[in-house]
């Protein structure tokens, strides 16, 4: 695996074969995502997704930080000409291609862009003390990679407002009752339940764990009528896969399933 200078990349994490994690490592700037680390974080996802072993990435920080947003001394001075020339949004907007699921596992501060990037992630688990929050207004501006929308439709319009408004933390407490959070464990277990996790669905049969993935998040997309009706054609496509047809016989047969992703 390639050796990135802003992200660290481990492939058969905790010796699972199908499970890779990927740490933001910009510690002493407490994982600010500076152009440089956000377009190593898109490559290193990109080899693990065309990795056949690779089923679930884990994407996470450091204790005090998940990542406290975008790099202030890059953007400082920035004009939106510099902004446009430099294209930094075309790295998030990757964030949307990638097929497998990505899990966020949030230490310490999840801010701005560190927020965002957490939401770009399929779900969040959060240790108890993690924060949250899109402080941007503080610093006379508003969130640019997703916040505004992706905040509003986890916790609902009053509460978004609420947050981007004043840019005030969210407790990893408040952040799973408002629904932005899927589940709070202990800080200090973080990683070793975001696994336990991860070992779930990276037994699940592959593809059925895509085709779904892909149409909860159609839920965003489309109406409910043709929400519905992505649903029921990706329902369909599961049926073409050998994995469903063995899914299916070792319930009858009762036994364990053993999925091949084909
Ligand atoms: N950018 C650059 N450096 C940072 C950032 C950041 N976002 N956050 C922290 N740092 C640096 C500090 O400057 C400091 O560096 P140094 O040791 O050299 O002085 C180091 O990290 C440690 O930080 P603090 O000393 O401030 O630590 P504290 O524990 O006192 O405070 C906080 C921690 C509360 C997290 C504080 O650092 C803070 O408020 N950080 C900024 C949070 C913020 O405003 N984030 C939003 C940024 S804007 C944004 O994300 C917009 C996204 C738009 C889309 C992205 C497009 C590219």
């Amino acid at each position: 695996m390639k050796i990135f200078d802003n992200v660290l990349v481990t492939k058969s994490y905790r010796d699972h074969a199908h499970i890779a994690l990927v740490q933001l490592n910009r510690p002493k700037v407490l994982n600010a995502l500076s152009t440089d680390l956000m377009k190593d974080l898109i490559e290193a996802f990109f080899l693990l997704e065309d990795d056949k072993d690779v089923r679930v990435i884990i994407l996470t920080g450091h204790d005090r930080a998940f990542a406290a947003g975008a790099d202030i001394g890059q953007m400082m001075e920035a004009t939106p000409i510099d902004q446009i020339n430099d294209n930094r949004f075309r790295t998030w907007k990757q964030l949307s291609l990638f097929t497998k699921p990505i899990i966020a596992a949030v230490n310490g501060f999840a801010l701005g862009g560190g927020c965002e990037l957490a939401m770009a992630c399929d779900f969040i688990i959060a240790g108890d003390t993690a924060q949250f929050a899109q402080p941007e207004i503080k610093i006379g501006t508003i969130p640019g990679a997703g916040g505004t929308q992706r905040l509003t439709r986890a916790i609902g319009k009053s509460k978004a407002m609420l947050a981007i408004l004043t840019g005030n933390m969210i407790s990893a407490y408040e952040a799973e009752r408002s629904g932005l959070v899927a589940k709070v464990v202990p800080a200090e277990t973080l990683l070793q339940e975001t696994f336990e996790i991860a070992k779930i669905i990276a037994n699940r049969a592959p593809i059925a764990v895509k085709l779904a993935k892909e149409a909860v998040n159609m839920a965003f997309e489309s109406s409910l009528k043709d929400g519905m009706e992505y649903e029921r054609r990706n329902f369909y496509l599961t049926f073409s896969s050998k994995d469903q047809k063995e899914g299916m016989r070792a319930f009858m047969e009762k036994r364990e399933p053993k999925y091949q992703g084909n």
